[in-house]
């Protein structure tokens, strides 16, 4: 309740899902993506039911954007509550047919925009003491499979990224999470998700409990994963 949120990766997807729970729940959030438009209609639709999401357009991989934004929200609230590292996307294909392009674009996004918002936002955080960054990372950040060559690195990358900030901000009355889901349905990859993926507000509903949870309780890691049904296994 009251919590100043930043969410990263906002316009589609699991982002917008916990944009939508979190401001239900009486956060201020600041929706963080490239597409502006889509961030105004989600504001909009927020605002019907009386949440407050603010549309903050930046690209995660532009430091000084990144910087711009973060200065900014914290001279409108003076604090930041939460972080969440949602940003990311994933390349798949045997390694010698991904393009440099797409190895370059999955390390930005899920590497380079993670590391940028967490260096500008932990300042703040540690002159409160206070506040918890949640990183999205993927079952594809515990298990590696073939096709997986850019993405299972970027997010073992992110786990370990994870790993050390946890340690680094425990001292300092600082939670950091990590959820890995595996599928979901969203605009994610090649797309045709299974019908029972998990969906992106099911993803929004543990990182909605990780925020939640009571002052004295950090959960760490979440891995999720769909119940399969019979007749696909
Ligand atoms: O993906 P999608 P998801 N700067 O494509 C934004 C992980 N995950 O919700 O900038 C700022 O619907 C983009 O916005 P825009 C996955 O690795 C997923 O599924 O406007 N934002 C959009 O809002 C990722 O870390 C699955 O284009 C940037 C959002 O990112 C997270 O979940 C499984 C940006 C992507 O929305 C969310 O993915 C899994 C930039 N430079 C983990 N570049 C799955 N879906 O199956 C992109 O295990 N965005």
């Amino acid at each position: 309740h009251n919590k100043v949120v930043l969410i990263t990766g906002a316009s589609k997807g699991i982002g917008q899902a916990m944009c939508l729970l979190f401001a239900e729940k009486g956060a201020t959030v600041y929706a963080i993506a490239r597409s502006e438009e889509l961030l105004h209609k989600l504001a909009e639709k927020a605002k019907t039911k009386g949440g407050n999401i603010i549309a903050s357009p930046c690209d995660v991989t532009d430091s000084e954007a990144v910087q711009r934004l973060i200065s900014q929200i914290v001279r409108e609230k003076e604090r930041i509550d939460v972080l969440i590292n949602n940003a990311g996307l994933g390349h798949f294909g045997p390694i010698h047919e991904l393009t440099e392009t797409q190895w370059d674009e999955m390390m930005n996004v899920n590497l380079k925009g993670v590391f940028l918002c967490t260096k500008y936002v932990v300042p703040h955080l540690l002159k409160q003491q206070s506040g918890h960054i949640i990183n999205i990372s993927s079952v594809a950040g515990t298990v590696t499979f073939p096709g997986g060559g850019g993405y299972c690195t970027s997010k073992f990358g992110l786990m370990a990224f994870t790993d050390v900030l946890t340690q680094e901000l425990k001292p300092h009355n600082i939670k950091v999470s990590v959820i890995c889901p595996g599928s979901v349905q969203t605009y994610f990859g090649q797309s045709d998700p299974k019908s029972y993926a998990l969906k992106p507000e099911e993803v929004a509903y543990i990182a909605y409990q990780m925020a939640a949870a009571p002052e004295g309780v950090i959960m760490n890691q979440v891995i999720m994963r769909p119940v399969v049904p019979k007749e696909y296994q």
